[in-house]
């Protein structure tokens, strides 16, 4: 397979309620879509980065260039075996994984549209429904995180995920426990401590958290194994696991018992395979991270959380609880018991709305040998 021409745009969408997280509010994404062409099939992967370097180094425009300017050039024109091999074809490129993976994506829902078999299939995924919680940004209010909280509930999610920071923590998290005492409930720091803050992640332990996400620095194992080894809750693991040589690092260190795999955070489809198989084999729980993706990004997502060691409900979410209007046709929709059925359709099994791309897009570029 050799991967002829590559179009890049760049869509911008507005949420429909304010993320906040501890490094800072996202009103509306800028997301780069990408279209792979070979003997014609094609295939759609997305850039999960944010629009500026706060999750981690990559951004927007940063993401733009790389694609533009390596990672696309680096593919065009070369002979693979397939899917997996694409990865390597960008290899060189040292970190910017979430631009890399845009196109590694990419060329797995193009081959698998090639070989008319679902992009689940392809993986060698399992489950026909994946078990999905959501991710609720930070609230002014405890009130008003309560309401957002019974809403979700409502809609059946299996698992309340909630970002913490410091002086959003401990209270906020009791007042949470108070009014739902049974429910699957985790946190999510995104690095907001130090090891100074051992104490109050230590008092986390008396409300039975599932995990607790990322609490210390991005790049950071070291000071993780020293915390998991005072707490009770299990630390997962998201910024700092880049391939699946972190996530044995950090298992070995004791950094964590649960890893988070986001897709674009580790270069793509290939990796996460990699991460999940070598956490399976270790009876370590995975799960689908989420990165507010577009509908492309989102059914990446879905194919990826099929796979046997997903065992955790994932942040992956509804369509609606994002957009207006999504990208993909059907949009993605969850069960009322918290789940997202997967697609029979070859490839990432979902349409991508073209017409609605175009009304979307604010800059495109195009990519041939
Ligand atoms: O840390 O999981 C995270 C969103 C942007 C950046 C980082 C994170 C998140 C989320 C949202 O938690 C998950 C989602 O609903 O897509
Ligand atoms: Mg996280």
């Amino acid at each position: 397979m050799k991967i002829e021409r590559i179009e890049m745009r760049e869509i911008r969408l507005p949420l429909v309620a304010p993320f906040e997280t501890s490094f800072g509010v996202t009103t509306g994404r800028r997301i780069i879509i990408v279209k792979v062409y070979s003997e014609g099939q094609t295939g759609w992967g997305e850039c999960t980065c944010n629009e500026g370097p706060f999750y981690n180094h990559e951004a927007t425009d940063t993401a733009w260039i790389v694609l533009r300017d390596f990672a696309g050039p680096y593919t065009i024109g070369r002979e693979i075996e397939g899917p997996a091999e694409a990865g390597a074809l960008t290899g060189r490129i040292r970190g910017n994984r979430m631009a890399r993976a845009a196109i590694e994506t990419a060329i797995w829902d193009l081959e698998a549209k090639r070989q008319g078999v679902p992009l689940w299939k392809l993986l060698g995924g399992t489950f026909e429904e994946i078990p999905c919680g959501v991710s609720i940004g930070l609230q002014e209010t405890d009130a008003a995180l309560l309401k957002k909280i019974e809403h979700e509930l409502k809609s059946g999610y299996q698992r309340i995920k909630l970002k913490i920071k410091p002086g959003r923590d401990y209270e906020m998290v009791r007042a949470v426990r108070q009014e739902y005492p049974e429910i699957a409930l985790t946190v999510d720091a995104n690095s907001a401590y130090t090891l100074e803050d051992a104490e109050m992640l230590r008092r986390l332990d008396e409300f039975g958290l599932m995990l607790i996400e990322q609490p210390l620095a991005y790049d950071d194992i070291i000071d993780h194994a020293e915390l998991q080894r005072q707490l009770a809750t299990p630390i997962c693991l998201d910024e700092s696991i880049l391939s699946v040589a972190d996530a044995r690092k950090a298992l070995q260190l004791g950094a964590c018992r649960i890893i988070n795999i986001k897709l674009g955070r580790v270069s793509g489809h290939f990796e996460a395979q990699r991460i999940e198989k070598f956490c399976r084999e270790r009876a370590i729980p995975v799960w689908s991270g989420g990165m507010l993706e577009a509908g492309v990004g989102r059914a990446h997502n879905i194919a990826m959380a099929t796979q046997a060691g997903f065992v955790l409900p994932g942040d992956v979410s509804a369509s609606k609880r994002y957009w207006t209007q999504d990208i993909i046709s059907p949009e993605v929709e969850v069960t009322p018991r918290g789940t997202i059925i997967r697609r029979s359709e070859p490839g990432i099994g979902y349409e991508v709305n073209e017409a609605r791309l175009d009304e979307v897009t604010v800059r495109r570029e195009t990519i041939v040998a």
